[in-house]
């Protein structure tokens, strides 16, 4: 009797669970439910009305463009119809309450996406119960162009492909995305659309059991959502990538319950011989259906730089990891071998499985020095525009930090804080949005500092990039407590002092218009402002660390963007104490770090 092989090299144990093994399992759906991972089913039935909706949304819209492309062709428009595809978390079955349904809509090769934009969101409105679409936000011109909006107060992101092989698609409900064939013609970004269900169809047809994989990817996700170690534009894996290695663990382990599952993904993952790639299968590049290239270390500079590459198994197979840095690759190692012991005691019975989800403590007690760029607008729309693009360029300052000598690891956060300020006037508004308080540390010389005594601060001057001159607030004073107590060559504590707050001089272009914002000077504006914070580390012997090139060659990079406009966009990158983090980065029950006592015996 011969069993299917899943993967590229036959399992490591295909040994059935123990009893102590299906209990492990039970108490794990039994957290993963007390965490509230689940949604009710009435809620996923929920979901299903609404994509039997889509559906035939989708066949109306489709009928409608071909009524536009060819009016006479009787035969065309009634046979006419689109097809409904999801992907994403839905699509895995591993959604929550909070998750929205990534929904790909397939036409036949004539309907274009103008007729998309045009076409579909008319037709949603009118077939769609009254009152049913909430929120609805074309993005036309997002590299992915893709529909976004509520409907029954489900978030959906619809995104769009027309097949250039097919002048009608096929009713039949088995009739799947798989052939290569259908790849024909298609731009990138097109075989990207097509690809999110692709991938995800096969990552399902690839792994042995559906409901373990299930199961075991829920916990995962869980654990790396709370670790702050989930989300593929800040370089940490994404949703993809973490299904992907699940199911790399379960075709290696096929009748392993999902708590085993999860066991052996520490154990494995900690010490998988990176940069190997993870495969769920024989990477495919004979197929050239597409010019779009297949990840080939062999062939590409660029794809022999990725650290830790986790392939997708569709073709054309890329890399999901691309984005993983040097510091994210650290600190994802880390967090795999703080999961290999804890899931190993979990096992054995000596601790429950919420152990393997407590919270991150990136902001408790992480680190003592942040960065935290700033990216801020006038008006709503131009901050979405603005901090999305931000977003996608924070890995960018990250890489150019780590090859900083001092620095042993910039963490980004996983996410952005969005806070909306509201201005009394300009100064107020400067405070908010202007080139703020460059990070600056520097180590004077030993001798020259006495221990204990506030020391005036005398860095005056660094140079940013648009070559105003930045000073130092008057007053300010760099305290030998706030340093970052280094141990030097000598074994002595040294200590690295830091300018708290260095004010720049905005460019003229910055500064409020009166003109811009009719009674900018007497009328409250609104700035909305979006934070990311980057956690340094740095080397042990490091004595002076000056950021100010690194900060200052990114934010003219990113402000020389065509999409940079002065009039309304601002982008400041600051240095943070871990004492002087906002209060809204703590959740309830959480310490802000607290200065050292020091400070109140010197003030009696
Ligand atoms: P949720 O349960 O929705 O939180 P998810 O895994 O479904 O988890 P998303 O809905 O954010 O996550 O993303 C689904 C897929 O859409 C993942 C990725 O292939 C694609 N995707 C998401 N964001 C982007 C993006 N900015 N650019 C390109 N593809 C994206
Ligand atoms: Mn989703
Ligand atoms: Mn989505």
């Amino acid at each position: 009797m011969s069993e299917k092989i899943y993967g590229v090299t036959p399992p490591i144990s295909t040994a059935l669970p123990n009893e102590n093994e299906k209990r492990m399992h039970e108490a794990l759906h039994k957290e993963l439910r007390a965490q509230g991972t689940f949604e009710s089913p009435a809620e996923t039935e929920e979901r299903k009305r609404v994509i039997a909706q889509l559906e035939k949304v989708t066949n109306e819209f489709v009928k409608r463009a071909a009524r536009e492309k060819e009016p006479k062709n009787t035969i065309l428009i009634r046979d006419a119809i689109g097809r409904v595809f999801t992907y994403g978390s839905y699509r895995l079955g591993v959604y929550g309450p909070g998750s929205d349904i990534d929904t790909l809509v397939v036409a036949p090769k004539y309907v274009t996406v103008e007729q998309y934009f045009k076409i579909f969101p008319e037709v949603l409105v009118e077939m769609a119960p009254p009152g049913a679409i909430t929120d609805l936000t074309p993005v036309p011109d997002a590299f992915v162009p893709i529909i976004k909006f509520e409907f029954s107060g489900i978030s959906i992101d619809l995104i769009f492909c027309s097949i250039q092989t097919l002048k009608q698609l096929p009713a039949d409900k088995n009739w799947s995305l798989a052939d290569n064939n259908l790849l024909r013609g298609l731009s990138e970004n097109e075989v990207r659309s097509l690809n999110g269900t692709r991938v995800t169809d096969e990552i399902l047809n690839l792994v042995p059991e559906p409901a373990t994989f299930k199961l075991a990817l829920r916990a995962i996700k869980l654990w790396a959502q709370r670790k702050a170690i989930y989300a593929n534009i800040m370089g940490y894996p994404g949703g993809v990538a973490w299904a992907m290695l699940v199911a790399r663990i379960c075709q290696l382990y096929p009748k392993a319950t999902s708590a085993v599952i999860v066991n052996k993904f520490f154990n494995i993952m900690s010490k998988w011989p990176w940069p190997l790639p993870v495969l769920l299968k024989d990477i495919e590049y004979g197929s050239a259906v597409t010019r779009v290239a297949v990840w080939n270390p062999k062939l590409y500079a660029s794809d022999r730089n990725h650290k830790m590459p986790i392939i997708t198994p569709a073709y054309p197979s890329m890399c999901a990891t691309h984005n993983v840095s040097r510091s994210s690759m650290m600190v994802i190692q880390q967090e795999l071998e703080k999961g290999v012991r804890i899931t190993d005691e979990i096992m054995v019975g000596k601790r429950p499985w919420k152990d393997l989800f407590t919270k991150h403590t990136f902001f408790t007690s992480g680190f003592r020095y942040y960065l935290t760029i700033i990216a801020s607008s006038r008006t709503r729309k131009a901050q979405n525009a603005w901090s999305g693009f931000i977003e996608s360029r924070v890995r960018l300052l990250i890489n150019k930090l780590e090859m900083h000598p001092a620095i042993a690891l910039a963490r980004p956060f996983n996410k952005g804080y969005d806070r909306v300020h509201r201005c009394k006037n300009d100064a107020q508004l400067e405070e908010v949005v202007s080139d703020g308080s460059l990070a600056y540390l520097y180590t004077p010389p030993a001798e020259e500092k006495p221990k204990a005594e506030p020391k005036t601060d005398a860095q005056s001057a660094v140079k940013t990039e648009d070559g105003a001159s930045v000073k130092a607030e008057d007053g300010t004073t760099v305290k030998p407590e706030d340093g970052v107590a280094v141990k030097q060559e000598g074994g002595e504590e040294g200590s690295l002092g830091m300018i708290p707050m260095v004010k720049a001089e905005p460019q003229d272009e910055d500064k409020i218009k009166p003109e811009d914002v009719a009674g900018a000077k007497e009328t409250e504006v609104e700035i909305f402002t979006t934070n990311h914070y980057i956690g340094l580390q740095l080397v042990d012997k490091a004595k002076k660390l000056d950021l100010s090139r690194e900060v200052n060659e990114w934010k003219a990079m990113c402000m020389s963007n065509d999409i940079f406009e002065p009039h309304l966009m601002f982008l400041s990158v600051q240095h943070v104490k871990n004492t002087s983090l906002p209060d809204d980065v703590f959740e309830p029950g959480e310490q802000k770090p607290q200065p050292p006592l020091k400070k109140a015996k010197r003030s009696a």
